[in-house]
């Protein structure tokens, strides 16, 4: 192996072909701390042309490739397994803003752009990119790209899928795709694009992308709602979409337990209530009009959902200091989780309509199953998707629990099932969900992914062990 780092030094420069056991630790660990892998190198390269020049090596050598962003991604998707025979290759030197077109609404960005530092330049443009994530001063727009991440703001502007317009990829051979044309139509056969969004890094190295950029709006107003139950949350969905439409942005749900870990592990975050309520809806407006036009709007919202009984107490922040602080009840739930112990995390999403019968079932079944332990529900109402996550019982012993994982899954993920949902709305399959997937797709879609992936990548080099 010594001629492929070699020839590896020589591709991208030897100080970015990290060996020693301190610089490589920091890329082999994920985010939650779940799996620690090995890896024969940490490479890092700076353009399309060094990426294609490390691919066409370790095609060469038949040495697996472990495409790499920020590393905050949340089913082990972005570390190498046990082995020590792969390379972790890190997108995070490719971070140009190759350009912004701001007549075509379009940026044209590098893989290891950070997500928010591209949300700034589209900012300073005068205009929106609307992807957002607890994650976004570190995860890539790489590593979005290809979980086709989802966030916030999915509700108004759809997951990262709908926000890319083009790519440029390096094929498993070596070869670069380049795919940046930035046109809203484009129907000249297999949409290759698609193909690699969300593919978690297993069929390519995406190393640009066209992003679609929107209208910066003229106010945007946040508000927290005090509610008893998931159906009420869902009763006030409704209203908002019917008196919001389009200016409703973000509606995201959150159970009183997840707030209580935000306030008990980071204590400079406040509830705004004098009192405990039982769920918590996040809900933001975008208006394209006015800030008057916003607030009439959200009072009128509120108003009406207080009237229906569907909401019994309401904050609206009155300045970006306290949108902040209502965000950061919400951004600080992972972290909040994390700190308290280990967690089973369940990414799922069913029918908006079905949400409420589907917490109240599974909560029942998995209380039935592992008495005490603690649901940790929340996430993106208003697209169906929720993050069940569990957590030992209070004073519970994590590694106890953790043995656990697998019946727990199964209690979750057949509820999830049953309700015609998705073990993993947003996070993608990684090497964590790669084989529990299988128990619920066909045969038919596990055999088409399989032509699709041996046509592509003939020599299962790309991100082996992932997906599937
Ligand atoms: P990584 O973790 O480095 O990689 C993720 C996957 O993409 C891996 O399979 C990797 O091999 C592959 N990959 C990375 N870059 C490339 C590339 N250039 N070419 C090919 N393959 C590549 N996700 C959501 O969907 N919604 C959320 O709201 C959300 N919130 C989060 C909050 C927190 C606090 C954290 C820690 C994570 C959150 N995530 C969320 C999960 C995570 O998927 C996202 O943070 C992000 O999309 C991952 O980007 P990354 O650059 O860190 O990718
Ligand atoms: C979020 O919505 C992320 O904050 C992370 O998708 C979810 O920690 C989780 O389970
Ligand atoms: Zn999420």
């Amino acid at each position: 192996m010594n001629d492929f780092l070699n020839l590896c030094r020589d591709a991208v420069g030897a100080a970015h072909v990290l060996t020693a056991e301190a610089d490589v630790a920091p890329y082999l660990t994920d985010w939650r701390r779940r799996f620690t892998g090995k890896a024969l190198a940490v490479v890092k390269p700076a353009s399309p042309e060094e990426v294609a020049a490390i691919v066409r090596l370790c095609s060469q050598f038949r040495v697996p490739i472990v495409p790499q962003g920020g590393n905050t991604g949340m089913v082990l998707g972005s570390v190498p397994d046990a082995s020590g025979t792969s390379i972790v290759l890190s997108l995070t030197r490719l971070n140009r803003i190759r350009g912004i077109d701001t007549v075509n609404n379009t940026m044209t960005v590098e893989a290891g752009c950070v997500l928010e530092t591209i949300q700034n330049a589209a900012a300073d443009a005068g205009r929106l990119f609307p992807l957002s994530l607890a994650a976004e001063g570190s995860c890539t727009i790489g590593g979005n790209l290809s979980t086709n991440a989802g966030g916030v703001a999915v509700l108004r502007y759809g997951n990262t899928r709908e926000l890319c317009l083009g790519l440029e990829v390096v094929t498993p051979q070596g070869d670069i795709w380049s795919g940046l044309k930035g046109l809203r139509k484009d129907n000249t056969g297999y949409d290759l694009r698609d193909l690699f969004i969300g593919a978690e890094g297993t069929l390519g190295v995406i190393t640009a992308a066209v992003l679609k950029l929107f209208p910066q709006p003229k106010a945007k107003l946040t508000a927290l709602a005090a509610l008893e139950t998931p159906d009420d949350a869902l009763r006030l969905l409704s209203i908002a979409q019917a008196r919001c439409g389009a200016t409703l942005t973000a509606f995201e749900l959150m159970s009183e337990i997840c707030l209580h870990l935000v306030t008990k592990h980071f204590p400079q975050i406040r509830l705004p209530f004098a009192q405990h309520y039982p769920q918590y809806v996040l809900l933001e407006l975008s208006d394209s009009e006015s800030e008057e036009h916003a607030t009439a709007m959200l009072e009128g919202l509120i108003e009406e959902a207080l009237e229906q009984g569907c909401i019994v107490d309401a904050v609206v922040a009155s300045s970006i200091a306290q949108s902040n602080a209502l965000w950061n009840l919400r951004e600080h739930i992972s972290m909040a989780q994390a700190a308290e112990g280990k967690n089973i995390k369940h990414d799922i999403s069913v029918p908006i309509s079905r949400i409420g019968e589907f917490i109240r079932i599974t909560d029942v079944a998995l209380q039935d199953a592992f008495p005490g332990c603690r649901m940790v529900t929340f996430g993106h109402l208003g697209d169906g998707n929720l993050h069940y996550n569990v957590s030992p019982p209070e004073n519970g012993s994590d590694e106890e629990f953790i043995r656990h994982q697998e019946a727990i899954n199964r209690v979750v993920h057949d509820s999830v099932d049953r309700f015609g949902g998705s073990i993993s709305a947003e996070h993608g399959l990684g090497a964590l969900k790669r084989d529990e997937v299988r128990r619920y797709k066909s045969e038919t879609e596990m055999a088409l992914m399989w032509t699709l992936k041996q046509a592509i990548d003939p020599l299962g080099i790309m991100n082996p062990g992932k997906v599937i």
